[in-house]
């Protein structure tokens, strides 16, 4: 399906440090792609209610990745899904009335909007469960082909017994495992399982519910093999980073991952079969407890733009917290966001900065005593993002410099305050 409109990015003058991310497989701090190339899979959403401020604090991390990356010379390619099938898709649908693919419809559309007001570069594959089916199929038959499938009551599960390495990404104990799996769309408890975290991988149709054709009968795919199958499509059987929230990691991102070492894998120990890297985001809280929209505690992006903030402050108040830890959404968050905007746009203002061009000229060292050199600034911003994306010491950075330049105008800054403008835009998706 079609992703979102980008917009162009202002190259800024040297190369970025490599990025670093914090690996939740293996709890270290790594660099985040292994070649020329740089790959990721983020997990994208279940489109039955708007996108709330938790969606976009995640996406909005991923996107930092995907720009300091491209600011380190790499080739970016992004996959994403869309999960246009799924239970919770459809309980909304029956309980609003309403027809499900037309609900999926608004709210694909409304998430696109919402990550173009924010400045998120697109994916460049953004792709719909449902438009996969060929593939998840195809997919599918090759876990069979490995003996990992067995049917029950004309369901079809994937054996967890046949993946050695099962845990290797949340590395949890098992009833911690059997409870996250209950409380995460699985089915512990169902009676007849060979073991009780198998996963659905093919649902047979039920009465009344969408149905598609395929060789196991009419039905509709399960969720982890929606992931397994779209991700090692579209970037191969080994990619760089699999991201997502940490609400993800299980049983999410564990049976993706074991899915796909069973169908791509030759079996060998160590063999880096699906992402070498997980990152993911911590919860954003909304009133006491994760923003979800099962629990209804909803702030939603398109809300906040519909009563007047400034997408850039939006995005401002996310970056103020590090995307690995649990945060509060506030107002007052938003509203230091919002002067944290006002202040830098005033700066670069001030600096007569809006017919500069960074590129055309960097500025002397010592231009302007009073104010951090401005190359400087750029380059804590671009070390602090490659250590763990911490966008928080990064907006520290342009801070020091607004505060300096609203102290002392003076419009021989112009150049500086072009290549400050150019610097939150590129590497924070902050236009000022
Ligand atoms: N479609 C699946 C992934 S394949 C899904 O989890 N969809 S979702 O709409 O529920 O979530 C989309 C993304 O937002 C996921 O990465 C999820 O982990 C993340 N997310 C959901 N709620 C929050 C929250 N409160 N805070 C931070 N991230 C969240
Ligand atoms: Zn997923």
């Amino acid at each position: 399906m079609d992703a979102w409109r980008g917009t162009a990015v202002p190259s800024l003058p040297g190369k970025g440090p490599e990025p670093r991310i914090r690996d939740t497989a293996s709890g270290v701090l790594a660099e985040a792609a292994a070649g020329p190339a740089a790959s990721l899979y983020a997990c994208g959403i279940t489109p039955y209610d708007a996108t709330h401020l938790g969606h976009a604090a995640t996406y909005v991390a991923w996107d930092l990745l995907v720009r300091a990356w491209r600011d380190a010379g790499h080739d970016v390619r992004y996959a994403q899904n869309v999960t246009d099938i799924d239970d919770p898709l459809l309980e909304r649908a029956a309980r609003d009335g309403v027809d499900w693919r037309g609900l999926a419809d608004r709210e694909i559309a409304r998430f696109r909007s919402d990550m173009e007001a924010l400045r998120v570069i697109p994916p460049s594959h953004l792709i719909g469960a449902v438009e996969a089916l060929p593939l998840i199929e195809r997919f599918t038959h090759l876990l069979g082909d490995r003996g990992a499938l067995y049917e029950l009551d004309r369901d079809v599960y994937f054996a967890r017994e046949t993946d050695p390495r099962f845990g290797w990404v949340s590395h949890l104990d098992t009833q911690r495992m059997l409870t996250l799996s209950a409380e995460r769309g699985g089915d512990p408890g169902r009676p007849g399982k060979k073991d009780p975290l198998d996963s659905l991988v093919w649902l047979t149709a039920r009465p009344g519910e969408p149905r598609w054709p395929s060789a196991f009968g009419p039905g509709r795919p399960g969720w982890h093999v929606e992931c397994a199958a779209i991700a090692t499509e579209y970037l191969g059987a080994t990619f760089d980073v699999q991201a997502g929230g940490s609400d993800l990691i299980f049983p999410h991102h564990e049976m993706s991952a074991s899915h796909a070492r069973v169908a791509l894998g030759d079996g060998s120990p160590g063999e880096p079969i699906f992402a070498r890297r997980y990152a993911h985001a911590g919860m954003v809280r909304w009133q006491g407890g994760k923003m979800s929209k099962s629990r209804g505690n909803l702030v939603f992006v398109s809300g906040l733009l519909s009563e007047g903030a400034d997408p850039m402050a939006v995005r401002l108040a996310i970056l103020a917290h590090r995307y690995g830890q649990d945060w509060d959404w506030t107002t007052e968050g938003l509203a230091r966001a919002t002067r944290r905007l006002g202040a830098w746009r005033a700066a670069v203002r001030q600096a007569g900065s809006a017919d500069g061009c960074a590129t055309a000229g960097v500025p002397p060292a010592g231009a302007a005593a009073s104010v951090p050199d401005v190359r400087q600034v750029l380059a804590q911003v671009r070390e602090r993002l490659a250590d763990d994306l911490d966008a928080p010491g990064a907006l520290a950075a342009i801070d020091r410099w607004a505060d300096e330049a609203n102290r002392s105008p003076d419009p021989a800054r112009s150049p500086e305050a072009a290549l400050v403008r150019d610097t939150a835009d590129a590497l924070l998706g902050v236009k000022l």
